[in-house]
């Protein structure tokens, strides 16, 4: 695609692994020339230090597994992740059951390293695996009248325990405007750190919308429908004064139950100072999608 987005970073320029190395190398050196240099001025100079694996694979939001942090890490063990297969169906050129196994290979996958924004005012810097939603939606072919692309979660009650009570109305559904789904952030992720995804973390394939808050970023993706109607979200349909639509980060709309100007980094500590939010979570690129709305309203 032309207009593909380029990360010229990696994890090997920031993981605490290559830290570690990077900063003996530079140690080694230093000693020798009697220099106190150490690598702090690579991981300010990037401003994208990765979490590490444990703090994104054991703090997370899985409702089908419990409504507790560490719920997902405790119980999503069990669910059934290979064979997978999505149904693609609505306003497509393509429609069927693709088996993700064979869809993989024909897709360009890399690692995208971005900032993550928790409606909750917690953050993170995650590593994906993935590859554009764009590309997928280029192999289906998508109708000249689709406008949305909705997506739905596994609904597999005797493999996910949370399901059991009625705190959202399962299957977790979200869903994008086509053109934000098109956009070269928007990921569909297979991975993390060039890992299998993690259960918890949404395994098999899961939504990245860097720009959106986290609850859009929809996991263990069983449907993909293009449709001309705005899709119903999950949070949206349990509390539409609270949750919106687009969901956009954005530190001058706050939550009707907290600010949304500032957040706290997980794994930075509980003293740590919470930081501020950035439009967008940072990235202003998209910003002309959104060039003729009151983001006020439609938040
Ligand atoms: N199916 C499903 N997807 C979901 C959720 C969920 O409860 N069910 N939680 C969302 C929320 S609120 C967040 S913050 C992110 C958390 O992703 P993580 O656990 O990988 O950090 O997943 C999102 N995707
Ligand atoms: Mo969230």
């Amino acid at each position: 695609m032309a207009n593909r987005w380029r990360n010229t970073l990696t994890t090997a320029d920031v993981t605490p692994e290559a830290m570690f190395l990077n900063r003996r190398q530079v140690m080694a050196g230093a000693a020798a020339m009697g220099l106190g240099l150490t690598a702090a001025p690579l991981r300010a100079a990037t401003g994208l230090e990765p979490n590490s694996y444990e703090d994104i694979t054991s703090y997370n939001n899985y409702y089908e597994f419990g409504t507790g942090k560490e719920d997902p890490a405790r119980n999503a063990g069990q669910l059934t992740t290979d064979p997978w297969t999505i149904k693609i169906d609505g306003l497509v050129e393509k429609p069927g059951d693709y088996v993700l196994s064979d869809l993989i290979p024909q897709m360009t996958t890399e690692e995208r390293i971005y900032r993550f924004r928790c409606v909750e005012a917690w953050s993170m810097v995650v590593p994906w695996n993935g590859f554009e939603l764009a590309d997928l939606l280029d192999l289906v072919g998508v109708k000249p009248e689709a406008q949305y692309v909705a997506f739905e979660t596994l609904y597999r009650p005797e493999e996910m325990p949370g399901t059991r009570f009625p705190v959202l109305d399962w299957p977790y559904r979200e869903g994008l405007r086509l053109d934000e789904a098109r956009h070269p952030l928007t990921l569909l992720a297979t991975g993390i750190y060039g890992k299998p995804m993690p259960n918890q973390n949404g395994a098999p394939i899961r939504l990245v919308v860097p720009w959106k808050y986290g609850f859009k970023y929809i996991k263990s993706i069983t449907r993909i429908t293009l449709t001309d109607k705005q899709p119903k979200t999950s949070w949206n349909m349990a509390n539409a004064r609270e949750y919106g639509f687009y969901s956009n980060v954005n530190p001058q709309v706050d939550h009707p139950r907290w600010s949304q100007a500032t957040e706290r980094r997980i794994g930075g500590g509980l003293f740590a100072r919470r930081e501020p939010t950035l439009m967008f979570n940072g990235y202003d690129e998209v910003a002309s999608l959104y060039e003729a709305m009151d983001l006020r309203k439609n938040f």
